[in-house]
This record gives structure tokens, sequence and C-alpha cells, in this order.
């Protein structure tokens, strides 16, 4: 997969990509990332990337010049299946839309900021637009961040078997059991006996259920598709 963010502090990527699970990716050849400054791609002598905004009102809006022509350069070079557009106002990123995005080849992050884009980038150049949650960040790479984290750990062979995100809370509808190591006590604080058996059968049924009731307490939007026991 190849992401392109663009952004106007594409610095502010630079630690996410140093470690984690997206330099595993680009170290095994999974994913190529690529930043951009839109700065870079502004024509006037001060470089400036925003305006006042038509009509008034507080704040700067993002200009469309910049933008346009970092995606026309872009989409020069290869198709994109997506230029997703990083705001508050826009659906919140989800498992299912994480696991659709993980199929693409190419793909646009457009990192939101200031009062906005102008309307015309997001009606003409966007093809998507996505939230991380219902309250707002001083800019969109943060959120550029969080989307290409969950995306990316999908990709097959990007995780190894231990760390398979097939066992990830939510993958399979249900969040994950709470997980135990040595010792058996702490403190006078025990393990579940259950867990130190060696009843296999069992300990897959209690993980199930643990799963299941944990999921009902704190998460029962996610049952909403499942039918009950
Ligand atoms: Cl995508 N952008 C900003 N600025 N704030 C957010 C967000 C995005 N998602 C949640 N809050």
């Amino acid at each position: 997969m190849r992401i392109d963010i663009i952004s106007l502090f594409p610095e502010m990527f630079e630690g996410f990509l140093s470690s984690s699970i997206p330099l595993r990716a680009r170290k095994k050849g999974l994913l190529e990332l690529e930043l951009h400054n839109l700065r870079d791609y502004s024509t006037n002598k001060y470089k400036s990337v925003d305006d006042y905004p038509y009509g008034g009102g507080a704040g700067m809006v993002m200009s469309i010049e910049p933008i346009d022509r970092c995606i026309s350069f872009l989409k020069s070079q290869r198709d994109y299946d997506e230029v997703i557009f990083t705001t508050p106002d826009a659906p919140v990123l989800d498992q299912p839309a994480a696991n659709a995005l993980s199929l693409c080849r190419n793909l646009i992050l457009l990192c939101g900021h200031y009062k906005g884009v102008d309307e015309r980038v997001r009606e003409h150049l966007v093809t998507r637009e996505l939230s991380i949650g219902d309250y707002v960040l001083s800019g969109g790479e943060l959120a550029a961040a969080v989307i290409t984290d969950a995306v990316v750990r999908l990709i097959p062979g990007v995780l190894n078997d231990e760390t398979s995100a097939l066992s990830d809370s939510f993958q399979d509808g249900l969040l994950s059991p709470p997980v135990y190591t040595r010792p058996p006590e702490y403190k006078g604080w025990k393990v579940p006996e259950v867990l130190l058996s060696g009843n296999d059968k069992l300990k897959a049924e209690w993980r199930y259920q643990q799963a299941l009731s944990r999921t009902k307490e704190r998460k029962p939007r996610l049952l909403d598709g499942i039918p009950d026991e």
C-alpha cells in the first residue's frame, strides 16, 4: 500500500513514523508512506496556504490552489482509491471502515487545519471524509496518524502471529477478554482458576463468555448485528 499525507506540519509525523507498526510495515516493504508539505505547493512569494474567509467570520481558511496542485501532481503519478480529508464534521472511523481501507492500493490523506478548507476542495477534490471522534483537535495530523495506524496494521504480513489483527477487540465484533500472565498470585490477587487448568476447551469457553459479557457491559452497540447466544 502507498499512503501520501498532505500536511502543513509534516514534522508531526516523524515520531510516529520512526517507531511502531508503520515503521515495521515500511521495513518489510509493505508500506510506502510519503509526506508532502502543502507549503511547497504554494505559488505566491510568501508561501501562504490560507486566506481570510469570504463573508467574514473568525479564523483562516485553507486555500484550494496549493491543495489542488499537490493532489494533481500525485494523481499524475498513479491512480488513487480515495482522497481522504480529515475533519471533525465527518463520519467517525470504525473497524469496518479501517478494514475496507486496508484493501486499498493508494491513498491520499489531506490534513485539515485552521477554520477549515475551502468548500470546493471537499466538493471536487476529496472522495471521502473521516473524523476520529467527537471532539476537536488543533489539526488533522493526529487524526491522519490514527487512521494510518489503524489501516496499516491490517495489511497482511505487517503483524506477526502473536499480534495478529484477527484477534483484536472489535475484529469479531466483540471486545477482547481479560488477559493474565505469571505469577499466578500477586499480593493475594489471583489469576482465575480456569486459566491455570489444562482444559483447553474450558479456557476457550471462558474467554468467549468474558468477551461477550465485557462487550454487553461496555459497548453493547457492537452486539447490534450479532444474534443473542
Ligand atoms: Cl479528523 N480533525 C480535527 N481537527 N479534529 C478532530 C478530528 C479530525 N477527528 C476528531 N477530532
